[in-house]
C-alpha cells in the first residue's frame, strides 16, 4: 500500500551553514517511524519546507520517495506555528490553560496554512493512496481534503495527549477542530486514556459518539529496537570517576518536561539522602527547541538559575550534582548515554508518550528507569519506578531507591518491560495500523458493495 504522508515537520532540509550547502536529517521517534513506511512502498511526503534552501527544492525525490514541501511567509510561520499550534493548542493538550494564547489571528493563520496543505494533497495524491495525517497542527485538513472532493481513505495519528473533555472545551474552536479530525476513517491514540478522552469530547460537543467509536484505535508508538538494543560500532562507555552512578535524562526544552522539577528533585536527593552525594552525577541533556518563540527563551534562563543555584550550593572541587548540556547530542554518543546510565530520570509533567524512556529500556543491560505516570509510555512501561514528578520528595526516594537497587531487582524489571518494547516496536505499530486500514477499507467496500446489491 502506498501512503501520502503529512506532518508539520519535514524529514530533511536543505540549509546554508557557513557558506555550505547542507542535508540537515530531522531525526527523532516519529520521522524514523515514517520513513521507514515510506521506504516500504515509495510514496509521497508533504511537509513543510521550513529549511532556509528548501525553497530551492519545492520538489524532491529522496530516499526511495517523494518529498513535496509547503511554504510559509514569517508572518504565517508566527501565526500558525508560534501563536496557533505551539501558544494555543500546545498548552490546551498539556493542561496548561494560563499559557494558553487566545487569539483569532492565530486561528486564521491555522486554517489558512491547513488549506495551504489540503492544496498540496489534493494536487499530489494518487488514486488509491493512504493519506496519514500526523498531529495537532493539521487537526482540520481531513475535513478540508473531503470538501475538496477527496474520496481517498484518511488516517490520523495523534502523538500528544487528548485532554479531559471539559477541559478542551475551554479552546473557542474546540467544535471545529472536533470536526476537522473525525472527517477521517481512522484516528490512532497512544493510550486508551486519550481515545476516551477524545470521544467524550465528540460526545458533549458535537452530540456523535457512535458513528465515532468505530474509527478510534490506540496504537502505542514504538522504536527501533534493532538500533537501540544493537551493538553500534565505536561505542564507548562514559565512566565517571570514583565510580559514581551516572543518573541521564535527555529531553527537549519544553515547560511539560518539568526540568526545573528534575534539578530540585535532585537537590531534594542530597538533602533528604547526604549520603548520596558526590555518589552520583546527574547528567541532564537538554536539546534546543522552538527558539524562535519567546516563552522558551525564559524557560532557559530560570532552568539555568536553578542548576546553577543547585550546582553553586553542592559543588567542591571534586563534585558537581549536575552536569548540564545545552545541545543535541549525536546519535552516537545518545547511545553511549543510554548503554552507561544506572538510572534514567524520565519525569515530564505530562508526556504524549516519551519515546526516551523506550529507547533506554531498549539499550540498557542493567539501567534503572524512573518514569513519570502522567507520561503515556507508563502505561506499557508497569516495571518502572513510578513518580509523581509534582512531588519532589517521592521522586527523592525513589532516585534513592534506584541507586541501591539490587542486581536481581533491576534484571527483573528490566526484563518484563524489555518483554514490552521489543514486540511492540517500531514494526509492529507500522503494522497494527496498516492492518487495522485494510480491514475499515474492506468492511467500507462491502457495506458499499451490499447498498449495491438491494438497490
Ligand atoms: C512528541 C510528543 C511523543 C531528543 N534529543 C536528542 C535526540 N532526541 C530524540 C529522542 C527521541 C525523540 O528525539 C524525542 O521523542 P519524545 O517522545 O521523547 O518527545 P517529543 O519530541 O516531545 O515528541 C511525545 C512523540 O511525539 C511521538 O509520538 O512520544 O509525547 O511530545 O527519539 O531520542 N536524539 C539525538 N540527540 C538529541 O540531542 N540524537
Amino acid at each position: 500500500m502506498s501512503y501520502l504522508i503529512v506532518t508539520s515537520r519535514s524529514p530533511i532540509s536543505h540549509e546554508k551553514i557557513g557558506g555550505n550547502e547542507t542535508v540537515k536529517k530531522n531525526v527523532g521517534g516519529v520521522v524514523t517511524a515514517l520513513s521507514r513506511a515510506m521506504k516500504q512502498d515509495g510514496g509521497t511526503w508533504v511537509c513543510w519546507g521550513d529549511g532556509n534552501l528548501d525553497g530551492r527544492y519545492p520538489d524532491e525525490n529522496y530516499d526511495g520517495y517523494r518529498i513535496v514541501r509547503v511554504f510559509m511567509s514569517s508572518r504565517e510561520r508566527k501565526g500558525f506555528y508560534d501563536d496557533y499550534a505551539n501558544g494555543t493548542l500546545w498548552p490546551l493538550f498539556h493542561y496548561f490553560r494560563d499559557r494558553m494564547k487566545l487569539t483569532s489571528s492565530g486561528m486564521n493563520y491555522y486554517r489558512q496554512i491547513n488549506e495551504k496543505y489540503a492544496d498540496a494533497v489534493v494536487r499530489n495524491v494518487k488514486a488509491g493512496q493512504r493519506i496519514w495525517i500526523h498531529d495537532y497542527q493539521l487537526a482540520l485538513l481531513p475535513k478540508m481534503l473531503r470538501e475538496r472532493g477527496i474520496e481517498n481513505q484518511i488516517l490520523m495519528t495523534w502523538h500528544i495527549p487528548w485532554v479531559a473533555s471539559e477541559f478542551y472545551a475551554t479552546l473557542p474552536e474546540a467544535k471545529e477542530l472536533l470536526e476537522g479530525i473525525i472527517a477521517s476513517d481512522m484516528i490512532t491514540f497512544h493510550t486508551e486514556l486519550y481515545k476516551k478522552n477524545f470521544l467524550e469530547s465528540c460526545d458533549s460537543l458535537l452530540g456523535k459518539k457512535d458513528d465515532v467509536e468505530g474509527k478510534l484505535f490506540v496504537f502505542s508508538l514504538g522504536i527501533d529496537t534493532s538500533y537501540y538494543s544493537g551493538n553500534p560500532a565505536n561505542r564507548q562507555n562514559i565512566e565517571l570517576k570514583n565510580n559514581r552512578k551516572l543518573i541521564l535524562s535527555i529531553d527537549r526544552l519544553d515547560y511539560t518536561k518539568g526540568l526545573v522539577n528534575r534539578a530540585l528533585a535532585i537537590e531534594n536527593l542530597v538533602r533528604r539522602y547526604p549520603d548520596d552525594a558526590r555518589k552520583f552525577t546527574y547528567v541532564m541533556i537538554v536539546t534546543p527547541s522552538r527558539t524562535s518563540v519567546a516563552e522558551y527563551i525564559n524557560m532557559k534562563r530560570d532552568l539555568e538559575m536553578t542548576v546553577g543555584r543547585i550546582n553553586g550550593s553542592y559543588s567542591d572541587l571534586t563534585w558537581q550534582p549536575i552536569l548540564y548540556l545545552y545541545r543535541r547530542v549525536t546519535d552516537r554518543q545518545l547511545m553511549n548515554y543510554y548503554r552507561s546510565a544506572n538510572v534514567a530520570l524520565i519525569a515530564p509533567l505530562i508526556d504524549g508518550l516519551n519515546l526516551v524512556s523506550k529507547e533506554f529500556v531498549a539499550a540498557t543491560r542493567n539501567g534503572v528507569l524512573i518514569l513519570s505516570r502522567f507520561a503515556g509510555a507508563s502505561f506499557s512501561l508497569g516495571a518502572a519506578l513510578k513518580v509523581n514528578p509534582y512531588d519532589l520528595n517521592e521522586v527523592a526516594d525513589k532516585l534513592h531507591d534506584a541507586l541501591h537497587m539490587n542486581e536481581n531487582e533491576i534484571k527483573f524489571r528490566l526484563e518484563s518491560m524489555k518483554e514490552n518494547v521489543m514486540k511492540r516496536d517500531i514494526n509492529w505499530w507500522l503494522a497494527e495500523i496498516s492492518s487495522t486500514a485494510d480491514m475499515l477499507e474492506r468492511k467500507l467496500n462491502g457495506s458499499a458493495e451490499s447498498i449495491r446489491n438491494t438497490h
